[in-house]
């Protein structure tokens, strides 16, 4: 089947019956409320209708996002209504739409991709010949990697840079994009910092290749995001079975075997978004990426990991688990964020604010940043939240996948300047 020249099938998508099924967010609203002293009434409100957040906790954050379908409207207004809200998708099916343009990547093997590349979203099977391709044309530099399979038995494929004295000579750098499937920027994020090491013709960049061996996930949770593609665009956790049949998924960044059942950390509930599973560890994808980064740190070792999210507009680091914990080095990562985070605004004035992950954003346990400082033994771990402060949250326009792109460039290589 083809429609404007694009097949199906390279789309990614499996057959028209699949894309029959897509979730409809046509008059879904997504409103941003202010807590204040409401937590607990927002709380029941959200249990009652059954209301998805997109951003924060009722109980620890000042605002939070939540979103609502068309069904629920009436009531989650008149219930809201001493409290005060703000509207920041009045229709999401239209955001979507405006946003879900694919490009259509022309796959010129042998040689560079090109920068056009980023002017637009793509399709998961794009992306995946997008990174052989980056790979091929720098073959001095670079080899594609795995970290082995997802449930759906999709490659978690990444892209190993690197540069004098060959591969595996240098302590590790490891970036991590896309666990989050609805977080499409980031996908993009990281896929340019890759192209940036391989392409930049700046001597400190050029550099970097030097000083370590980069692998990069642009893509650690393939099944979901190729799930947010064919069905759902909100899908948020991996597509593994869970204990209760109707629901499906767990949050890999609540999975990870390190500091994993922390009350407050992270659900129970298989049909949450934050469910960490049964047992610490036991996703699929949660198991090749551990092994992945645990035989950097048994080889060379590993100097950086980052996790790229979105967003909030945030340079986070450890702790997670604990808002009481202080990491070891705390004042060089707070010095690191500053910097970085100056280094963003220096771009197009984006304004990041930074701190440890608890105390800024919210607890969170069994995520990948405290595993990658407390086992792996990761020099620093670090996390961001990309664009934006919620205008358009995950639904970012396409017009700022450039600029998102070179502004958390410059913070990234603030960091590796710096560390
Ligand atoms: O809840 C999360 O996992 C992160 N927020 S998101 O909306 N992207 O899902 C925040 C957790 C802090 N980041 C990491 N621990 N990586
Ligand atoms: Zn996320």
């Amino acid at each position: 089947m083809k429609f404007l020249g694009v097949t199906l099938a390279s789309l990614g998508l499996a057959s028209a019956a699949s894309v029959a099924k897509k979730t409809s967010y046509d008059d879904w609203k997504v409103y941003r409320v202010n807590v204040g002293s409401h937590a607990a009434e927002i709380e029941n409100v959200m249990s009652k209708l059954q209301l998805e957040l997109w951003k924060g906790k009722p109980s620890t954050s000042a605002v939070v996002d939540i979103m609502v379908p068309p069904s629920a409207v009436k009531d989650f207004e008149a219930s809201t209504a001493d409290i005060q809200t703000e509207i920041m998708h009045e229709n999401l099916g239209l955001s979507i739409t405006n946003e879900n343009s694919f490009g259509e990547y022309v796959a010129a093997r042998g040689a560079a991709p090109s920068a056009t590349w980023f002017n637009s979203y793509h399709s998961i099977a794009d992306h995946m010949q997008w990174i052989s391709d980056l790979a091929a044309a720098y073959p001095n530099n670079a080899e594609v990697i795995s970290a082995g399979k997802s449930v759906e038995g999709r490659d978690i494929k990444g892209i190993h840079i690197f540069g004098s004295g060959g591969k595996g000579s240098k302590k590790g750098v490891v970036w991590h994009g896309t666990v989050h499937a609805r977080e499409w920027i980031t996908t993009m994020v990281v896929e340019y910092a890759a192209y940036q090491l391989l392409t930049s013709t700046d001597a400190t960049t050029a550099g970097f290749k030097n000083t370590y061996d980069f692998y990069i996930f642009p893509i650690v949770n393939p099944d979901g995001f190729a799930y947010t593609q064919t069905t759902d665009r909100l899908w948020r956790k991996n597509r593994q079975k869970t204990p209760l049949a109707s629901c499906v998924g767990r949050d890999i960044n609540r999975n990870w075997p390190n500091r994993w059942s922390q009350r407050g950390g992270a659900s129970t509930d298989p049909c949450d978004q934050t469910y960490k599973g049964p047992s610490a560890g036991d996703g699929v994808e949660t198991k090749a990426l551990k092994a992945q980064l645990d035989s950097i740190a048994a080889g060379k070792g590993v100097t950086l990991y980052m996790d790229i999210h979105s967003y909030s507009q945030l340079w986070l680091y450890p702790y997670g688990y604990t808002c009481s914990g202080v990491v070891p080095n705390s004042a060089k990562y707070a010095s690191l964020t500053r910097g970085a985070i100056a280094a963003i605004k220096a771009v197009h004035g984006t304004t990041f604010t930074g701190g440890p992950i608890c105390s800024t954003i919210y607890q969170v346990s069994g995520d990948s940043v405290d595993y990658a400082v407390e086992v792996a033994k990761a020099n620093y771990s670090m996390t961001v939240e990309l664009r934006d402060k919620g205008n358009y949250g995950f639904i970012l326009p396409t017009a700022q996948i450039v600029p998102s792109a070179e502004e958390m460039w410059a913070g990234l290589r603030y960091t590796l300047n710096n560390l």
